[in-house]
């Protein structure tokens, strides 16, 4: 791959160039979507529809005038409104088209800020591990963001806001290589605290100390917070210790970050104290790996910085961190260094035993597809991997023009996509594949995107453990 020699600065600024936009019209505006309902082509199943939006309109009116919602305020009586929520979009949208990041705290002070994470994190921790939505309203999955916040704001839009008969999963993966993690993690935290029981959101191997240390989160908090930013920045990992693992949808549908996970002889209600008391290392090869249950599942101990790879608490690590394969059985996840691979029969299995339809995971984008001779590319958005007697499992990711910061000048140009599915049966998805918004606004990135590989490979751990 070629590489590009200079370094980009860590902290970014919206090019003078960058289109002004009014915050109303970026999001209030109506989308002209021509939505076209075909056969899916690349499977032969009669029940799968596919639907393709058309790319994301745009009106491009110049509005250097900021919202006048700014700053933005806790309600009162913490009392959060869909008024409320629909001016923090929009003041997100604007200040990252119109602000250099180092303005972020005139927009959203940080008691504001503290008050937000804090009743998110309320509600997140007292989450089950794996959260069962049995409502008889339609189900919005999403796949990987990534810090896309114009495009989580055009699904949003296009899919329709969460309501009382519309409910959203959020499969991980919301900050980190793109430049507005920070405000993409808070605007779905503020859906959390405003309807509860209809947001729901999991956890993904990039909401970890880890990996938001290496790939731009950490750094992007820094630059918009400045001498706030290490409370900023250590708030957001408490609420990522917060947010559950799983879901199952209507009791036909699993969805998580990664997917499936292992058996574990034993799960440990306490940490072992300091790293003289980890004796218990459980290298398991093929031969000794099962499939774990959903009641392990439920028990295993979520709240930590970074799943461990190693020792007697793997469950977070693989649900976060595993990939499907076309071998059989189970195996160490051996390209990412954690985590497991698992074949067509773990998910016939998975499905057959606790009666499911389909396994909804993300975790996979264009890039790390390019190296899975033996999977599809990430293209439309979402590939059927394993089709099997009793379902199937299906890879969706949500951030379109993936990476945002790429060291090669060629793109994947992929685009995103969500799911939907419908009561009664919850086990037919529509997919709904769209463009990215452009143009994005001119910012730098918050890691050596130049340095660091494209997927989530062979990452060393090693310097994780030291404060995990
Ligand atoms: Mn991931």
């Amino acid at each position: 791959m070629q590489r590009k020699k200079e370094r980009e600065g860590l902290t970014g600024s919206p090019s003078s160039s960058s289109p002004l936009r009014s915050p109303s019209s970026t999001i209030a505006s109506s989308l002209h979507t021509r939505v076209s309902v075909s056969m899916l082509t690349q499977s032969e199943s009669s029940t799968t529809t596919t639907c393709s939006t058309s790319s994301p309109s745009h009106d491009a009116r110049p509005s250097p005038l900021p919202p006048s919602s700014i700053p933005l305020s806790w309600p009162p009586n913490a009392k959060l409104t869909l008024d409320w929520l629909l001016a923090f979009m929009s003041v997100f949208d604007w200040s990252s088209r119109n602000l250099p990041p180092s303005d972020f705290p005139s927009v959203l002070p940080v008691s504001v800020f503290d008050a937000l994470v804090l009743s998110a994190s309320k509600i997140l921790h007292k989450e089950p591990n794996c959260v069962r939505i049995d409502h008889d309203s339609s189900v919005v999955v999403v796949g990987d963001v990534h810090g896309q916040l114009h495009d989580l704001l055009f699904l949003l839009r296009d899919a329709g806001f969460p309501s009382q008969n519309r409910i959203f999963v959020f499969n991980g993966d919301y900050v980190d290589r793109g430049a507005w993690g920070l405000e993409t993690f808070l605007l779905l935290l503020a859906w959390k605290v405003l309807m509860p029981n209809r947001v729901y959101l999991l956890r993904g191997n990039h909401e970890s100390k880890y990996c938001t240390s290496v790939y731009g989160f950490e750094q992007e908090v820094m630059a918009k917070y400045g001498g706030q930013g290490k409370h900023v920045y250590r708030k957001c990992l408490g609420c990522f210790e917060g947010l559950p693992l799983a879901s199952i949808i209507a009791g036909r549908v699993y969805t998580a970050h990664g997917g499936l996970f292992r058996s574990m002889p034993s799960t440990p209600s306490k940490r072992p104290k300091g790293r003289k008391g980890r004796r218990i290392t459980l290298n398991q090869d093929s031969s000794t790996l099962s499939l774990g249950s959903l009641e392990e599942l439920s028990k295993a101990r979520r709240s930590v910085l970074d799943p461990p790879w190693e020792g007697t608490n793997l469950i977070p690590g693989d649900v976060l961190w595993s990939d499907p394969s076309m071998i059989s059985g189970l195996s160490p996840n051996k390209d990412r260094g954690i985590g497991l691979l698992w074949g067509p029969d773990c998910t016939e299995e998975f499905l057959r035993n606790y009666n499911l339809k389909l396994i909804i995971r993300s975790h996979e984008g264009p890039d790390a597809r390019e190296k899975r001779a033996d999977l599809s590319g990430m293209q439309d958005g979402y590939t059927i991997d394993h089709e099997v007697e009793s379902g199937k499992l299906i890879t969706l990711f949500s951030a379109p023009d993936y990476p945002q910061f790429q060291a090669t000048e060629e793109r994947y140009n992929n685009k995103g996509a969500y799911i939907v599915l419908q009561p009664p049966d919850f086990d037919t998805p529509v997919f709904h594949s769209f463009e990215a918004v452009t143009p994005r606004p001119k910012v730098n990135a918050y890691y050596s995107y130049e340095d660091v590989i494209d997927s989530d490979e062979e990452l060393d751990f090693g310097a994780a453990a030291e404060d995990d």
